[in-house]
């Protein structure tokens, strides 16, 4: 019989978001374009698999700056979270949240990203959402970078390809720290930065057509550089923030089997399983692990540093690491099951887990593994700000939808972080991802439900956008007031 869970009364209970994905509004209040406000919903690519749409290439830039690139660019309108915040954060609030993970969408903060001055509107904007939530007793849990590069950082450096970005990014880190400092205690520089090596544009506002340099070479070189930025906003917030606040690197975790016993695929399972460990390993460590320098050489891959970089990144060493996890992938050495740089291409399937909808497999004890192999290899603490199944629902007779598998789906996902901590791995919190219901990241569609709150508007902006309660609202609101202890 397992003991009763009860989780810390320290720990966090809340969900996540992120700007683009939910605050619409994207001209509005002084905002310049982000790269997410060119990702478009493609009901022809998309056939509910994970056929990602939000890569974007020069060509679709120069069609959209002639006024030319058609679509459904869903995300400019989100769920209007811009206008609605209040009643939004009153059912958070109403589900007992104590925390809530957002993101600063930059180019509300400094259009261009080159500005010498912010723009006041928008900082006012995040002012009243702060407000808002501390009114209600919800801790602010803030991303500075969640896929919201401004576009002309884009547009003129390629993004995070170019060492120009890292000044800008300091600079907008500086303003939000200093504005901020009294309102939000909990920081994450960039969202899941090793998402750069699954997608180069979205995490890296890169444009693919626009260099000739191999795309493992794009992902990593343009790592470095957001490596170095995140260590300056480190650096900042030690200068700038008060005791007690925090500041964090944020990765997508996926934990790593081997398909068999056999040793080289052990040893492959290690080297998957490094290129996830790689960027807490800069970001706690600050420095490069001898293995990714060896990987850079046999892959071939050219990676430019400067004199400068090795002290940047020593002298900012983040406070905890921010997890988002959703599945474990299953690898193997077998020729063609690697690309040329050695790295999985395809996922294999795991007889022992199901799939999402998506694809995604659903693993709750790989969760309580990563929270133990990430607490044993750094003594860090760790959040975990995403975790949440995305589904195709619809309300039933009686106008309410009954996510009996989004309850199952995250009561076995907590058990796990609950064992993970009677392990003894210091666990700060719990964001689910996507508390309400919002567009989707890699697909731009709305029919990619996680919330616990419906939205009532489809994958075309139509709708009342009118908020209701699923079941799951209630469910949390419980695991919540019980610390756990009903789940
Ligand atoms: C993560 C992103 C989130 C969120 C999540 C779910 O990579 O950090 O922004 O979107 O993925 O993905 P999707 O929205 O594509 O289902």
């Amino acid at each position: 019989m397992t003991a009763r869970l009860e989780f810390p009364e320290t720990f966090l209970w809340g969900g996540a978001t992120a700007a683009n994905q939910i605050e619409g509004a994207y001209d509005e209040g002084g905002k310049g374009l982000s790269t997410s406000d060119l990702a478009r919903y493609r009901p022809d690519v998309v056939n509910g698999a994970d056929n990602f749409t939000f890569e974007v290439t020069g060509a679709e830039l120069d069609a959209a700056d002639a006024g030319e690139l058609e679509g459904i660019f869903a995300k400019r309108w989100g769920i209007d979270f811009y206008h609605r915040y209040r009643e939004d954060i009153a059912l958070f609030a109403e589900m007992g949240f104590t925390t809530f993970r957002m993101s600063i969408a930059w180019p509300r903060i400094y259009p261009t990203g080159l500005e010498d001055e912010p723009n006041e509107e928008g900082l006012a904007f995040y002012d009243r959402v702060f407000d808002e939530l501390l009114a209600h007793g919800i801790q602010p849990v803030v991303t500075m970078s969640h896929y919201e590069m401004p576009l002309e950082l884009t547009r003129r450096f390629n993004g995070w390809l170019s060492r120009e970005c890292i000044a800008p990014f300091e600079k907008f880190a500086r303003t939000v720290l200093t504005r901020y400092r009294d309102k939000v205690r909990y920081w994450l520089t960039f969202n899941e930065l090793n998402m750069n090596l699954t997608s180069v544009y979205t995490g890296a506002g890169v444009l693919m057509d626009r260099t000739d340099r191999p795309v493992r070479e794009v992902a990593y070189q343009a790592t470095h550089h957001q490596f170095l930025a995140s260590a300056l906003a480190v650096k900042a917030a030690r200068e700038i923030l008060p005791a007690g606040a925090v500041i964090g690197a944020m990765i997508n975790r996926i934990e790593v089997y081997p398909a068999t016993p056999k040793p080289a695929d052990v040893l492959q399972a290690m080297r998957e399983d490094q290129t996830n460990f790689f960027y807490p390993d800069v970001a706690v460590r600050g420095r490069y692990p001898g293995y990714a320098l060896r990987y850079f050489h046999d892959a071939g891959l050219n990676i430019e540093f400067a004199e400068t970089d090795q002290q940047i990144l020593a002298d900012g060493t983040v406070d905890y690491i921010g997890i988002s996890y959703y599945m474990s992938h299953l690898t193997e050495d077998r020729p063609g099951a690697q690309d040329e740089t050695g790295l999985l291409v395809g996922a294999l399937k795991n007889p022992h887990l199901t799939l999402t909808q998506w694809g995604w497999p659903v693993d709750p004890v790989g969760l309580r593994i990563s929270l133990n192999r990430l607490w044993d290899r750094y003594q860090v603490p760790i959040f975990v700000v995403e975790n949440g199944l995305g589904a195709e629902e619809a309300p039933g007779p009686d106008g309410i939808i009954h996510d009996q598998y989004r309850i199952d789906y995250l009561r076995e996902h907590l058990i796990q972080i609950g064992e993970a901590i009677r392990d003894g791995v210091d666990v700060m919190g719990y964001t689910a991802w996507g508390p309400i219901d919002l567009i989707s990241c890699g697909t731009s569609q709305m029919s990619k439900r996680y919330g616990f709150i419906h939205v009532d508007q489809d994958n075309y902006g139509q709708g009342t956008l009118r908020r209701s309660r699923k079941d799951s609202f209630g469910w949390y609101r419980d695991v919540i007031a019980s610390r756990g202890a009903s789940l």
